[in-house]
C-alpha cells in the first residue's frame, strides 16, 4: 500500500516555522522501516524540518497520493495534526487517517468524538506493529471490524469503541536497524535550532520507558513505568552500523539513559574496542551518575551531557516528584567536567504552580552560576496525562474539557500579567548574560576541547560572521543575578 507517515509543525501559523531544536522523528522512522521491510511503499515528512506550510505538507500528499496517512501527535502537533487531516481528506475523502503518539493514547475518547469524521483510528501507546497490523487488516478485511487488533479505537456503526491495550514492546533488540535514509532531511547536532556541527546526526535510544513519576512528565504513563534495554552489545553494533553510514554524531533520546549503571559502563567498555571516530550525547538525572561513569563516557567518546536539573528549590523539586537534590545537581555538574566531558548542559523549568519570584530568580542564578556550559530555561506547561495536569484539575485552576486540545502555561493559571511578565524577563537576561559574559568566560576551556572549538567556529558561522556577533553580544545589557542558594528561598 502506499502510506504516509508525517511528523506535523508544532506551530501554526507564522507559516507554521518553528525555531526550536530539530531532531529525526524517530517514532515515523521506526514505524517506517518496518513498514518498508513489509513491502508498503512508505514516504515521511518532518514538517517543521523541512520548513513545509500546512500548502506544501497538502502539495506533498497529493505527489504521492496515498491511501493511508499516520501522523504523530504530540500534543504540540495535535492542531496541526488535525488541520493536516482536514485538507488531506477534503481533497480525498477515501483516505485513512491514523493518529498515533501520546495526544491520541491519552484523549482518545476526546478525539474521536469531535474528529469522528477525520480520524479513523487513534493508536494508543508505544507498540511499534499496531500500525502495520491496522495495514494488513485493511488489506485483507476493509469491512470486518478490527476487534482483534490490541491498542486502537476507532468508530464503527457509530460508536466509539476501544480495543484492549497492546503489550509495550519487552526487547527491544529484536527492533530493527533503523532506516534513516527515509527521511531526506540532512539533520545536524543543533542547539534551539542553530547548528553546532557539520557532519551528520542520528538519533537513537539504548533504553524506554522510566520508573519514575515527575509531575510534568508524560513519559510513566506511556509506557506504565516500564524500563527496558537493549544489550549493549546490539548498541555498540547499531553505533558501528551509524558510523559505516557516515553518520558522527549520536544523539540518544532515551528517557533515563543511565539507570542501569552497569549497562552503560559495559556499553562504553565494548564500543572503546571498536574504535569508532564517533561523538555522542546523553541525558541524564543527577542522581543516575557517578565519577567512573563520567570518566568512561567521555573516554568512549560522550561529548555531551545535558542534565535534568529542573529547579534550584527544593520545595518545588518535591512538587516536581523529581527526588533530587540542587546539590546533587551541582556535584554532578562538577564530576562531569571532572571526567572531561566536554560540554555540560542543564534543563530548567520556572513557573510552577504559585512558585515565588525568588524562587524563579534562584533557579536562573543556579543556570548562570553552576559551571554549565548551557541551559535551557522552558516555562512549565501542563497537558493531558500528567500528574501536574490532574492537579491543576482537581485544583479548579483549568478545564479539562476545554484545554485538552494544546499545551497550557502554568504561570497563565496561578500568576498575574506582571509576575508573568517578570519571570519571562528573567529568561531572557539570563540568556543574555550567559551569551554575552559567560561565553568569553568559556573561552579557556574552548582551548582545552577541540569539540567545543568546533561548536564555537560553527556557532559564528551561523550567526553570520564573528563580527557580527561581536557587535551584537556589546548591545547586550550585562545583568548581575547574585549567587544562587541551594537552600529553600
Ligand atoms: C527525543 C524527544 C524530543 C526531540 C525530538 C522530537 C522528535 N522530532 O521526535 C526534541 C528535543 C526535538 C523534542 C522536542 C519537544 N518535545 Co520531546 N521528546 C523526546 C523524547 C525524549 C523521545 C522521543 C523518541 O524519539 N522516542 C523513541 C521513539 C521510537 O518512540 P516514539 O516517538 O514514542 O514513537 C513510538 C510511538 O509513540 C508510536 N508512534 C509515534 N508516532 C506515531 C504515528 C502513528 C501514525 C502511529 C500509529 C504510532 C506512532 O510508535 C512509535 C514507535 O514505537 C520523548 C519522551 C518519550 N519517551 O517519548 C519526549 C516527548 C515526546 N517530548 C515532549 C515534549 C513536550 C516536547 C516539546 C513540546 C518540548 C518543548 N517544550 O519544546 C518539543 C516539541 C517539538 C516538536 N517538534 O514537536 C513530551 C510530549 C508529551 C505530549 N503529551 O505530547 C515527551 C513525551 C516528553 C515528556 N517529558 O513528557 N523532543
Ligand atoms: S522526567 Fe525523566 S526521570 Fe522523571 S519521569 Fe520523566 S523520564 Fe522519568
Amino acid at each position: 500500500m502506499r502510506i504516509a507517515l508525517i511528523n506535523p509543525s508544532p506551530v501554526i501559523g507564522e507559516k507554521e516555522q518553528y525555531y526550536g531544536q530539530k531532531w529525526p522523528p524517530l517514532g515515523i522512522l521506526l514505524l517506517g522501516t518496518i513498514l518498508k521491510k513489509q513491502g508498503h511503499q512508505v514516504r515521511l515528512l518532518d514538517q517543521a524540518s523541512n520548513g513545509f506550510t500546512f500548502d506544501e505538507v497538502l502539495i506533498w500528499i497529493k505527489k504521492l497520493n496515498p491511501e493511508i496517512i499516520g501522523i504523530s501527535a504530540m500534543t504540540v502537533g495535535f492542531l496541526s495534526s488535525i488541520k493536516i487531516s482536514e485538507m488531506a481528506k477534503e481533497w480525498n475523502p477515501n483516505l485513512i487517517i491514523v493518529l498515533g503518539h501520546y495526544h491520541p493514547t491519552i484523549c482518545t475518547d476526546k478525539i474521536l468524538k469531535k474528529y469522528d469524521h477525520l480520524v479513523d483510528y487513534c493508536v494508543r501507546g508505544e507498540n511499534e506493529y499496531i500500525f502495520s497490523n491496522i495495514i494488513n487488516y485493511i488489506e485483507k478485511h476493509p469491512d470486518r471490524e478490527p476487534t482483534d487488533i490490541l491498542g486502537i479505537s476507532y468508530r464503527f456503526n457509530g460508536k466509539i469503541k476501544h480495543n484492549h491495550d497492546c503489550p509495550i514492546t519487552k526487547n527491544l533488540d529484536e527492533l530493527p536497524f533503523i532506516d534513516r535514509s527515509l527521511l531526506k532531511f540532512p539533520y545536524r547536532q543543533n542547539l534551539a535550532g542553530i547548528e553546532l556541527m557539520d557532519s551528520k546526526l542520528a538519533t537513537t535510544f539504548f533504553t524506554r520507558g522510566c520508573p519514575y513519576g515527575c509531575s510534568y512528565c508524560a513519559v510513566s504513563r506511556f509506557s506504565n513505568r516500564q524500563y527496558r534495554t537493549k544489550s549493549p552489545k546490539r548498541l555498540v553494533d547499531e553505533f558501528s552500523y551509524l558510523a559505516s553510514q557516515g553518520y558522527s554524531e549520536i544523539a540518544f533520546v532515551d528517557d533515563n539513559f543511565s539507570l542501569n549503571l552497569k549497562n552503560v559502563l559495559e556499553f562504553c567498555k565494548l564500543l572503546r574496542k571498536e574504535n569508532l571516530d564517533l561523538n555522542w550525547h546523553a541525558e541524564m538525572r543527577v542522581d543516575r551518575v557517578s565519577r567512573e561513569l563520567f570518566e568512561q563516557m567521555a573516554l568512549a567518546g560522550c561529548k555531551s551531557i545535558s542534565f535534568g536539573i529542573e529547579s534550584a528549590n527544593q520545595r518545588i523539586l518535591n512538587y516536581y516528584n523529581k527526588k533530587i537534590t540542587p546539590d546533587q545537581s551541582l556535584k554532578a555538574i562538577k564530576m562531569a567536567k571532572k571526567a572531561k566531558i566536554d560540554f555540560t548542559i542543564g534543563l530548567f523549568m520556572i513557573g510552577a504552580p504559585y512558585e515565588t519570584l525568588s524562587e524563579c530568580k534562584n533557579t536562573v542564578r543556579f543556570a548562570l552560576n553552576s559551571g554549565l556550559d548551557f541551559f535551557f530555561l522552558n516555562i512549565v506547561e501542563v497537558w493531558p496525562g500528567i500528574p501536574m495536569w490532574d492537579d491543576l484539575v482537581s485544583r479548579g485552576l483549568i478545564n479539562a474539557d476545554k484545554s485538552w486540545e494544546t499545551t497550557t502555561r502554568v504561570m497563565d493559571l496561578t500568576h498575574t500579567e506582571a509576575q508573568r511578565r517578570f519571570m519571562l524577563d528573567l529568561v531572557r537576561q539570563a540568556y543574555r548574560e550567559h551569551i554575552s559574559f559567560k561565553s568569553i568566560k568559556l573561552l579557556p576551556s574552548m582551548l582545552l576541547s577541540s569539540y567545543k572549538r568546533k561548536i564555537g567556529l560553527n556557532f559564528l558561522k551561523h550567526f553570520g560572521d564573528g563580527m557580527r556577533t561581536i557587535m551584537r553580544l556589546r548591545h547586550l545589557k550585562l545583568s548581575g543575578f547574585g549567587k544562587f542558594s541551594t537552600e529553600d528561598t
